[in-house]
């Protein structure tokens, strides 16, 4: 793994020839993964909408007038049956996403804590997406069973102040570190298609790159220009752009999955073959992401078919978690919570990692 791309290096990678690119971006990506395989993550909108904060692509900041339906936190027994319904149509991670700032210790958390729990119950791959977390809720994330989180870095560090002013791009980052450091596998990339520079772009992969351990997987997203949003004018990206992004974020993170993600209901079959080709090995699938639309499951199967792709196994790039009782020791008492671990250990997730080994073996 190289962790010491510079700027320049980057740069020279994202404007090389475009069939130059592919072509490099293909054979990085055969040396690493089977090219034939394509994991499929299903996003959950767990609670929608009425977001205090002001991301200038989201349609769910409080503050624009989308056209959206919002909806206070889900159930767990709802999202039971979502995950059910995904892993029946080939997903092997339950991407459940909320329109928060930040976690807050309260019921809510304790909530989401316990679906993280019943899903990795269900042997699908758990991933969170619920905005800035410290390192005590990171770790009760990973205790109820947390496989990834997703914290999108979405953009360079420059750019990034022309798009959100309610936080700083070391936020991200620092959310970013207390997954890692919990144990969790990271997810995190960006989005094209907002008015940056190629420049830009490559900054912000320069920053995942950089990072050790690089992101397990890194999202790049095509801007879904919302209504409403102060990005509503922004013209769709071109296929090019997408397929010269992926390919680009598969030679610096040569080990990570780079999911293709929002925005391909704007992309042809044969502009996300391409995207196949040049390194994308995981889709969002189902009819929705969080608001907006994506294909339709068979359609996509249609295409895997048509391309001979087969839909990745859960688990095959880290261990399934063990619930560890641990996550619920402090059940929150009206937003005054005292999360104390005086009996959790390292070693104790170790023991719990050779006891998953040994339950598969
Ligand atoms: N509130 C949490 C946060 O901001 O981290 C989690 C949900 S947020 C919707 C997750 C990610 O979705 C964002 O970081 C952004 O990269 C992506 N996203 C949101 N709206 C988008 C849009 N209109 N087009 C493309 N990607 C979008
Ligand atoms: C990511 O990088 N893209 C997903 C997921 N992580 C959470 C979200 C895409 C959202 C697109 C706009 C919407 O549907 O609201
Ligand atoms: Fe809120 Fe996340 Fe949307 Fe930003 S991206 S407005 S934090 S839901």
């Amino acid at each position: 793994m190289n962790n010491s791309w510079t700027i320049d290096r980057i740069l020279e990678v994202y404007n090389k020839p475009l069939m130059a690119l592919i072509f490099e971006a293909a054979q990085t990506h055969r040396k690493h993964h089977n090219p034939l395989e394509v994991q499929i993550s299903t996003l959950l909108s767990i609670k929608t909408g009425g977001c205090s904060e002001d991301c200038g692509y989201c349609p769910q900041a409080a503050r624009y007038h989308t056209d959206i339906e919002s909806n206070d936190l889900m159930s767990v027994s709802q999202v039971k049956a979502q995950a059910l319904r995904a892993k029946a149509n080939g997903s092997s991670r339950l991407c459940m996403g909320a329109a928060w700032r930040n976690i807050q210790n309260n019921e809510e958390f304790d909530q989401v804590l316990e679906m993280v729990k019943t899903v990795n119950g269900l042997d699908m791959e758990v991933c969170c997406t619920l905005g800035m977390m410290t390192e005590e809720q990171a770790q009760r994330l990973a205790d109820a069973g947390l496989y990834a989180y997703n914290h999108n870095l979405d953009t360079s560090e420059e750019h990034y102040k022309e798009i959100i002013s309610t936080r700083e791009y070391d936020d991200r980052i620092k959310t970013i570190e207390n997954a890692s450091k919990a144990g969790i596998s990271v997810c995190s990339g960006g989005i094209i298609g907002m008015g940056e520079s190629a420049e830009d772009r490559c900054k912000m992969l320069l920053t995942l790159a950089n990072m050790s351990p690089q992101p397990k997987s890194v999202p790049i997203n095509a801007l879904v220009a919302v209504e409403g949003t102060p990005l509503e004018d922004q013209e769709t990206i071109s296929i090019w752009e997408m397929v010269r992004m992926v390919a680009t974020t598969r030679i610096v993170m040569p080990e990570s999955v780079v999911r293709l993600s929002a925005g391909r209901t704007e992309m042809s079959d044969e502009g996300q073959a391409l995207c196949f080709m040049a390194g994308a090995s995981s889709i969002f699938a189902g009819d929705k992401l969080l608001t907006t639309p994506n294909p339709d499951i068979n359609q996509d199967m249609k295409l895997f078919n048509t391309l001979g792709i087969t839909p990745k196994a859960p688990f095959v790039d880290g261990d399934q978690p063990i619930t560890n009782d641990n996550y619920k020791k402090c059940l929150s008492t009206k937003g005054n919570v005292k999360w104390k671990r005086p009996t959790h250990t390292i070693e104790r997730n170790e023991k719990a990692k050779e006891k998953a080994k040994a339950l598969r073996n």
